[in-house]
């Protein structure tokens, strides 16, 4: 908090001390422990002048999406704790109500700042109310509606666009060259300032006092560089975007992974990509699109075939209409949205279904695996997507499930294929070709049937290898909608005991289905579901987080033997 304290003698000096402080410690940690990165350079004289300009215990500001505030946390109290964030009861990766009373929304998914900065500003219209988003942001469509309402309320908000050119990616969009932003913000009733160079703190600061005194709409276009101060990351500001590894710091050289599965996920997103480059040198008229997640498995093939990625910004509503109706114009269209972001486009995916149009949709980063915050969890959509009529969902084990998946879907025509990315490379030895709603009996017993969703295959094989003695059965669904229910019907009248692994929230899951449908059908077994827990989790690594739900492969072989009895 010192850092905060106002002194009106401040020099540009001091500044200039107090961010390469700050950007010398988001640096350091980011080397250590990975997460939100180069956005985060950019920002640090801007937030500077704001908390200078600004108390934000009584104006509010609302960060949109988060990746770009450690700075914030810095400033606000949290300084001394900073090396935690991320970690297992340390600071969140994004801001968070709960955290700081500095913090006023929390936020993780992009277009919500405007809205929620309105909200503050609408209740307390003699306090500043500040929205803060990247220009990425701005492709974003409840952005666009939010000031569209602020601008007919003129009311005491400021809107902060953090212009760098960069979403994730390469920004796109019609305003992402700059150069309308004037015209854009003026046609919407706000007063248009411009800061040439973000990285001048003494001007910023000037600028943000003049504002201070304008109590209607005021949208202030700030030009900054991702990634400033941290050479390899302003050349490359896309790979340091987030760092899911630490990096060595003098050469900027991403150190492997310490998360085994992290280098499953990429085989499989590998594979993704691999396949989409044979489509794409096969069908002239083949496309992939993605809302803004090129980090998906899309980077390799738009390097390679740039005419068929289609990267539509940050706004899964308009790209799953606007792929549906690519889908249904005649192209071929495969979508890549990543699981935590499928809410954002829940009716779009109904009216897909409503017309049946055969979008193959690959969902990346599912299950818990990829889960490490509350606001990023991949274990959500399948029970939503099951409930969806006319859907088919596909939820392979690995690697070479999903290449034959793909394939699969790519040949079909009668409707929307969801695939999920497999969670970890697990082998199915069979070669069997895929065939709809029809699952594989993998190994065959007497005394409990296993149904492994997705890559909990390996655990159910871990769970066999463990207990040779039971006559364990292990049938691998492949398809989670339409299931294979008479397959599973006749398995679970042979064994009279089932143990469910689910890789999705309890609720609403495969697993739920199988118990309903047991019980319409009057077919007695017992049943154990072995799921994640049904709740947010908090922020923490990857390993703590798949600990922490009681799904490694030790946890489920204790639970299984729970539940078989001595
Ligand atoms: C709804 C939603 N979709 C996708 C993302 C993934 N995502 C996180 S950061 C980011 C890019 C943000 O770019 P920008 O707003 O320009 O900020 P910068 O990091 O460049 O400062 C994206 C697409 C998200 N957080 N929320």
């Amino acid at each position: 908090l010192e850092l905060m304290e106002r002194t009106d003698e401040d020099t540009a000096g001091r500044f200039e001390a107090l961010s390469d402080e700050i950007r010398e410690m988001i640096i350091d940690r980011a080397s250590l422990n990975g997460g939100p990165f180069a956005s985060n350079l950019g920002t640090v004289e801007i937030i500077l002048a704001l908390c200078h300009v600004f108390d934000f215990k009584k104006d509010k500001i609302v960060f949109d999406i988060g990746q770009q505030y450690q700075p914030y946390k810095i400033l606000t109290g949290r300084k001394d704790e900073f090396y935690s964030l991320g970690k297992r009861g340390g600071l969140t990766r994004y801001p968070s109500i709960r955290e700081s009373e500095y913090d006023h929304f929390t936020t993780g998914h992009s277009g919500t700042s405007v809205s929620a900065a309105l909200g503050y500003a609408v209740n307390n219209p003699n306090r500043k109310s500040v929205a803060f988003m990247g220009d990425g942001s701005l492709t974003s469509g409840e952005i666009f509606e939010a000031l569209n309402h602020a601008g007919a309320l003129q009311a005491n908000l400021l809107v902060i666009l953090n212009r760098n050119a960069w979403s994730i990616d390469r920004n796109v969009g019609a305003l992402a060259d700059g150069t309308t932003l004037e015209a854009f913000s003026r046609s919407l009733k706000f007063t248009y300032v411009k800061a040439e160079d973000g990285h001048d703190v003494q001007a910023l600061i000037r600028q943000l006092e003049t504002i201070r005194n304008i109590n209607t709409p005021v949208f202030l276009h700030v030009e900054t560089i991702k990634g400033k101060g941290y050479d390899p990351a302003e050349r490359d500001p896309g790979l340091f975007h987030h760092v899911f590894s630490s990096f060595n710091r003098e050469s900027g050289e991403l150190l492997p992974s310490v998360h085994e599965w992290f280098s499953d996920a990429m085989t499989v997103l590998n594979t993704f990509s691999g396949r989409c480059m044979e489509y794409a040198a096969e069908f002239h008229d083949v496309y992939f699109t993605t809302p803004a997640y090129m980090m998906g498995g899309l980077r390799s093939v738009k390097q390679a075939f740039p005419g068929h990625v289609i990267d539509t910004g940050i706004n899964e509503q308009h790209c799953m209409t606007f792929s549906s109706a690519l889908r249904l114009a005649g192209s071929r269209v495969v979508m890549n949205i990543a699981s935590f972001f499928i809410p954002r486009c829940y009716d779009q995916i109904l009216d897909l279904c409503i017309q049946k149009i055969p979008l193959v949709v690959f969902v990346c980063f599912p299950g818990i695996r990829a889960s490490s915050c509350p606001t990023h969890q991949g274990y959500f959509d399948m029970s939503a997507l099951r409930t969806f009529p006319n859907m088919t969902l596909l939820h392979p084990a690995g690697a070479e499930e999903l290449g034959r998946m793909l394939d699969w879907a790519m040949e079909r025509a009668d409707g929307p294929i969801f695939i999920h990315a497999a969670t970890e490379n697990c082998m199915v030895q069979a070669e069997e070709p895929i065939v709809r709603a029809r699952g594989l009996t993998l190994f065959s017993g007497g005394d409990v049937t296993i149904v492994p969703v997705g890559s909990l295959l390996n655990a159910a094989f871990y769970i066999r290898n463990k207990m040779l003695d039971t006559g364990i059965e292990i049938f691998y669904p492949r398809f989670l909608v339409p299931f294979d229910y008479d397959s599973l019907a006749a398995s679970v009248r042979k064994t009279g005991r089932l143990v469910i692994l689910e890789e999705g929230v309890r609720e609403g899951g495969i697993g739920e289905g199988i118990l309903s449908y047991l019980s319409e059908n009057q077919i007695e077994c017992r049943v154990k579901i072995l799921s994640p827990p049904s709740q947010f989790i908090e922020s923490a690594e990857w390993d703590e987080v798949y600990e922490d739900s009681g799904m490694n492969q030790e946890d489920l072989l204790n639970a299984f033997k729970a539940f078989m009895g001595p």
